[in-house]
């Protein structure tokens, strides 16, 4: 089914100038791009975003960090791109990201906690749904 996903590219993405190599990566597996915006996340934005992790210990530090530097946000749109980017992105934790996975190849955890693992991606399509209201509010 085509479908879209909220994605995000973390400030260490943007850090480390991994965007082009994301971004190409998404493109080559053959998503589209619908929107895509660099900038610097407000509070209000990250606790609506991770809103399911609240009272989490990693809650605290993963806004935090999201709000410390640009990230870019990105709307994709594909056949099972919702499913597909989270292949695409690995595990959450790098050491156990599979490797040929965003999160596998070019994310570590011995000199960043896990919270700095490159990107997001909805999980399922009521996230997405949500996800996109928040961050692009005219595609919602
Ligand atoms: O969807 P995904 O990003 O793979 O993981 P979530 O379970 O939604 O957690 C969101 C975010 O929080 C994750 O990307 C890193 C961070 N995190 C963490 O630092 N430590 C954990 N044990 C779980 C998640
Ligand atoms: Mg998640």
């Amino acid at each position: 089914m085509t479908e879209r996903t909220l994605i995000l590219l973390k400030p260490d993405a943007v850090e480390r100038g991994l965007r082009g190599e994301i971004l190409r990566r998404l493109e080559a597996k053959g998503y589209g791009i619908v929107a895509l915006d660099q900038r610097v996340a407000d509070a209000d934005t990250l606790a609506a975003h991770y809103a399911e992790h609240e009272g989490k210990p990693f809650y605290g530090p993963l806004v935090e960090y999201m709000g410390s530097g640009p990230l870019v946000a990105v709307v994709a749109e594909g056949e099972g791109v919702i499913a597909g980017f989270r292949s695409l992105a690995g595990a959450t934790n790098p050491t156990a990201a599979a490797p040929g996975s965003i999160r596998g190849d070019l994310a570590r955890e011995w000199d960043a906690p896990v919270i700095q693992n490159l990107v997001h991606g909805s999980d399922s399509v009521e996230s997405a749904t949500r996800e996109i209201g928040i961050w692009f509010p005219a595609l919602g």
